[in-house]
């Protein structure tokens, strides 16, 4: 954790930053010729990457964008699961005020109103596209784009086999009565947008596939295919461009050439595949998510060494392929020669597990599954290639694009602008971050991630926690001991229990 010192120089430092950040070139020139916006969001995506310090990660283009931008190293999502993330990082709230949980709620059933990060750029005369997955699928929002959504169409593996297996799955569930499309549950009466939707049951297939097709026979090739043609219409245009990659999310389906990447790397098994000394048991899941693929460990079976090895090379190959796919676009907008005139910025949705604390896939509020990769590169920016250390929420990201945009500040976002931290990589806006993740019974847990300490609170709203957590990552760099609990942390427990219900707005640094 910051002492009261570090504190006040970090405020000190951010005050100062902030006072010029008004007069930066960059800010000014945004004024007078208005910056495009590349919005590149990446499903699943955890910091498993080179520029992240991961030296088996082949991710040459993503690499190549965090030199030329800002990386920021303690970057954290709101809440580890799709939908409530991008909820979250699009409206620019926190999941307890889009009221989004879960993979079913639109966010326009609770804030009808609320102007997300591509409407608001909309409203001040930007052409706003999404292509795929920016919003979650089904929870679209018309009101976000100058032209309707436009979504790949294409199956999720290539091998014959696979498809056939899960069309005849289907066709059986359908003869026996038990097919549940995914679908819309209720919809708005005027707009006609989704706003309750049902997922659906929808048979797995392979958790991997590495068969040797073209890029573009799956959904991410055929979007980079269309950001580039896209790209060419839109160059003599202000745009806000959103292009997502469903890659690395499950299956870990890939074309050949990018496991191929990877064919004399040595991956080796977490070496912490327990759940954390003294852990309550709310804070772990039973990942059902990758349990429903074939050949996966059943019924609360545990995760055997050679299945270990093989999802974290096919991690590492999906997130290859999707690095590709980036590089390509970033190719075109080079091509064009509108980097400079293009602000890009590159996310995560959250973390993911490939089997530390025993856990696969997200769902909890481990550092593992809250900590995401966050890239943003601006025309003109100073320090090209800074890692910082400080902190940033996703909510975060929405103020930054309108303060590097030079457009007016929105009222009613919960996150504050990381333009002080691209001025300056030393600067910290912000002391902790926080996430979120639901549990049955109507638990919320609510976890704050300080310098030092990861200090996490499971709780029926107004009621005592059900099961506190705190790790040192001093003592402790995985995570794996909770000492919560012991008595000689008695006080520490109850300062950072004090700090994580004063929130985020106590936790920002001042002057910033
Ligand atoms: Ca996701």
């Amino acid at each position: 954790m910051l002492t009261r010192r570090d504190f006040l120089k970090a405020g000190l430092a951010a005050g100062a930053c902030a006072g010029l950040a008004g007069i930066m070139p960059s800010v000014l020139e945004a004024k007078e010729n208005g910056y495009n916006v590349l919005f590149f969001a990446v499903d699943d995506l955890r910091p498993e990457l080179g520029c992240y310090g991961i030296s088996k990660a082949k991710t040459p283009n993503i690499d190549a964008l965090a030199a030329h931008g800002t990386q920021f190293n303690r970057a954290y999502c709101q809440q580890a699961v799709c939908s409530p993330t991008r909820t979250s990082l699009l409206t620019g709230c926190r999941p307890d005020t889009t009221k989004v949980y879960n993979l079913e709620d639109h966010f326009r059933r609770f804030i009808p109103d609320v102007v997300t990060l591509p409407q608001y750029f909309k409203q001040q005369g930007y052409f706003t596209q999404g292509l795929s997955k920016i919003y979650h699928p089904g929870l679209d929002d018309p009101a976000s784009w100058s032209v309707p959504h436009w979504q790949p169409n294409a199956r999720n593996y290539g091998d014959p086999e696979a498809i056939k297996a899960i069309d005849g799955e289907i066709k059986q569930l359908k003869a026996q009565g038990k097919y549940v499309p995914p679908g819309a549950v209720e919809s708005d009466a005027k707009t006609g947008v989704n706003t309750k939707i049902r997922p659906g049951t929808i048979p797995k297939g392979p958790a991997w596939e590495s068969d040797d097709v073209p890029d573009n026979t799956f959904a991410d090739g055929m979007t980079a295919d269309k950001a580039v043609e896209c790209l060419k219409e839109l160059k003599d245009k202000k745009f806000f461009l959103a292009v997502g990659f469903l890659k690395p999310h499950l299956p870990f389906v890939a074309p050949k050439k990018y496991y191929d990447l990877y064919a004399d790397t040595k991956f080796t098994v977490a070496d912490n595949p327990f759940a954390p000394k003294d852990c309550p048991e709310v804070a772990l899941t039973n990942w059902g998510e990758l349990r429903a693929y074939k050949g996966m460990p059943k019924n609360g079976a545990p995760m055997t060494d050679k299945i270990a090895l093989e999802l974290i090379r096919g991690y590492h190959a999906a997130a290859s392929y999707t690095d590709a796919q980036v590089g390509r676009v970033i190719g075109e907008l080079d091509r064009l020669g509108l980097r400079e005139k293009t602000i890009i910025v590159l996310w995560g949705d959250h973390g993911w597990q490939l089997g530390e604390h025993g856990e696969w896939c997200k769902h909890t509020n481990f550092e593992e599954a809250t900590r995401v990769p966050l890239i943003i590169s601006a025309p003109n920016q100073k320090h090209k290639g800074a890692k910082s250390d400080s902190f940033a929420e996703f909510v975060d990201v929405y103020p930054t694009l309108c303060s590097l945009a030079g457009l007016p500040m929105p009222k009613g976002l919960e996150g504050t602008s990381l333009v002080p931290v691209m001025n300056n990589p030393k600067v910290s806006v912000k002391s902790a971050a926080f996430s979120q993740y639901p549990r049955p019974g109507n638990i919320m847990g609510y976890t704050m991630r300080t310098d030092r300490y990861r200090y996490t609170e499971w709780a029926e709203k107004g009621k005592a926690p059900v099961g506190v957590e705190l790790y040192d990552y001093k003592t402790d760099p995985k995570g794996n001991v909770n000492i919560a609990n012991l008595p000689e942390n008695k006080e520490l427990s109850a300062k950072l229990s004090k700090m994580l219900h004063d929130g985020y707005k106590a936790a920002l640094v001042k002057g910033k």
